[in-house]
């Protein structure tokens, strides 16, 4: 995806090795005026979801910020009133993180123009969470710096149904103007078995493949171990779970 003040375009790649502008196809084919803009699977369905943050410097600007639901990676449906994330005040850095360790993502959003009188509160959208299954990843390097950035993640699954994918990761903070956990969070969708994880080292080029992966839990891979570790993390409620009177709805806070 190309954040700009232009129309969005989405550019597709084909068996041809080439890519197709794709834009119509893809339910992205109109002006969204993005400043930072970052991705992530809200649902758990394996598929990547975005989060724009929209603005304009003109103080009189104000229009609501985005969110896009990846639809089984074919398009996007504009999910912005339903799930309640139509900020209006000018948006900048955006990150996905499980900040409350319950399996699904929230996002955090820094908004508010550059002038004093544009300036507004910090905001934190709780997920009220899909039922779908997930996996958290922490990857750890050796020969392959430590935080293990550029590693690249398959992991397969067989859903309910009896299907089986491919869902792929690389590890980075996510796109533009803000940063997501390097942890990597990998939706599998509704009823998820035989999880298979499989790891690309691009400093040693070695692969490590583990299978009968638990899932919903957070498990750490070390580049020179063959075996993985499960990670603990005590819950975090937030907002009205925490028993701090939100009547619902987004999080938000200073
Ligand atoms: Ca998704
Ligand atoms: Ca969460």
């Amino acid at each position: 995806m190309v954040a700009a003040t232009a129309q969005t375009r989405s550019c597709i790649g084909t068996r041809q090795r080439t890519f197709a502008e794709g834009s119509k196809e893809a339910n992205l084919d109109r002006v969204l005026l993005p400043m930072g803009a970052n991705f992530g699977d809200i649902d758990n369905d394996g598929f990547l979801d975005m989060y724009l943050g929209t603005g304009s410097p003109s103080y009189v600007a104000l229009f609501p910020s985005v969110l896009l639901r990846n639809r089984d990676g074919r398009s996007f449906s504009d999910v912005t009133a339903s799930s309640g994330t139509g900020e209006m005040h000018k948006g900048h850095g955006v990150a996905f993180a499980d900040l409350d360790h319950d399996g699904d993502l929230e996002i955090a959003f820094v908004v508010g123009g550059a002038t004093p009188g544009d300036a507004h509160a910090f905001r934190l959208f709780e997920n009220p969470g899909h039922g779908n299954d997930w996996l958290e990843l922490k990857l750890v390097g050796v020969a392959t710096n430590r935080a293990a950035i550029g590693a690249r993640i398959t992991v397969t699954v067989e859903d309910g149904a009896g299907r089986r994918r491919a869902i792929h990761r690389t590890v980075t903070s996510g796109g533009s103007f803000g940063a997501s956990p390097l942890q990597q969070h990998v939706g599998l969708g509704r009823g998820a078995r035989d999880v298979a994880v499989e790891i690309y080292w691009p400093v040693s080029r070695t692969r490590q493949r583990f299978t009968a992966v638990p899932i919903n839990q957070v498990i750490e891979l070390r580049e020179d171990s063959e075996r993985f570790v499960p990670v603990a993390r005590a819950p975090l409620p937030l907002g009205r779970r925490a028993g701090n009177g939100n009547a619902g709805g987004p999080t938000r806070g200073r």
